[in-house]
């Protein structure tokens, strides 16, 4: 089998990696156990080289990664979710997705982000243009104003704001370890590991590549440390290496 064709946005951070969407992909790959290849476009390049190779827009139609080109079937799938079922459907064994939970699991993102993301997702975007390169800078400073219908970069999560924003987050993650409870396992689907799963730890992925060492030690210690060993748990699930909250990936200190 020839790898599948990963693009994804790189960071000044050592290891590059840190985007939530092209992490649910690296997630899917890595269960199924598929090889593949990243190819890193910088954020300010996303709409040009997705044209260049057929993609779709997704959602609001602008052009996001992840999107994967795969040569063994000549396919092009934009947006996680798409390709997921994309996988599931060419590379039957393992499936992210469990028969007839399609709409379940895409309904769990939707609320997963109602709950936790967007009360606090100004003060992630802040902290997000630290670690972009240069030459992408200015772009993503555009587009997330447009985007939050701001037009000053101060006034994206201010002081008083970003202390909100981040006690939203913890309280969302506390709405989300009830369910967690309520599952009778350790994932989202009892006992069967899942897509959800992935959903929910692509994101932290995200918080762990710019949160800085306290407030990920305090993520780490809320719920038990729920999330530190879901993170681990999913990981291992997958094969993969997308980072611990022990790991100081980056600082802001
Ligand atoms: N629904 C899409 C969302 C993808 C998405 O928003 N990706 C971000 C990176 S995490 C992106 O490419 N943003 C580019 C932009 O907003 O211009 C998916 O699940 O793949």
């Amino acid at each position: 089998m020839q790898p599948i064709v990963l693009y994804d946005i790189p960071s000044k951070l050592p290891k590059k990696k840190w985007a939530p969407n092209p992490s649910k992909t690296r997630f899917c790959l890595g269960h199924k156990g598929l090889p593949y290849e990243v190819i890193w476009v910088e954020f300010c390049d996303i709409a040009a080289t997705m044209k260049g190779i057929g993609a779709s827009p997704t959602a609001g139609k602008r052009y996001t990664v992840p999107v994967i080109k795969d040569p063994n079937t000549g396919a092009v799938v934009s947006d996680s979710h798409a390709i997921a079922k994309y996988l599931d459907e060419t590379y039957p064994d393992k499936p992210l997705i469990p028969r007839g939970a399609n709409v379940l699991v895409e309904t769990f993102e939707t609320l997963f982000l109602n709950t936790v993301m967007i009360p606090s997702f100004r003060l992630l975007m802040t902290r997000t243009l630290e670690i972009q390169n240069d030459i992408s800078r200015e772009m993503f400073i555009e587009s997330r104003l447009k985007m939050f219908r701001e037009t000053r970069w101060e006034d994206m999560a201010p002081e008083g704001k970003a202390q909100q924003m981040w006690a939203a987050l913890k309280r969302g993650l506390g709405v989300v370890d009830g369910w967690y409870q309520k599952s009778g396992g350790r994932w989202i689907m009892g006992d069967t590991f899942s897509f959800a799963d992935i959903v929910v730890v692509s994101w932290m992925v995200w918080w762990n590549a710019v949160l800085n060492k306290q407030e990920r030690q305090e993520v780490h210690a809320l719920h038990g440390g729920r999330w530190a060993r879901l993170l681990v748990d999913v990981n291992v699930e997958c094969n993969t290496d997308l980072g611990s909250f022990e790991e100081h990936s980056h600082s802001f200190l």
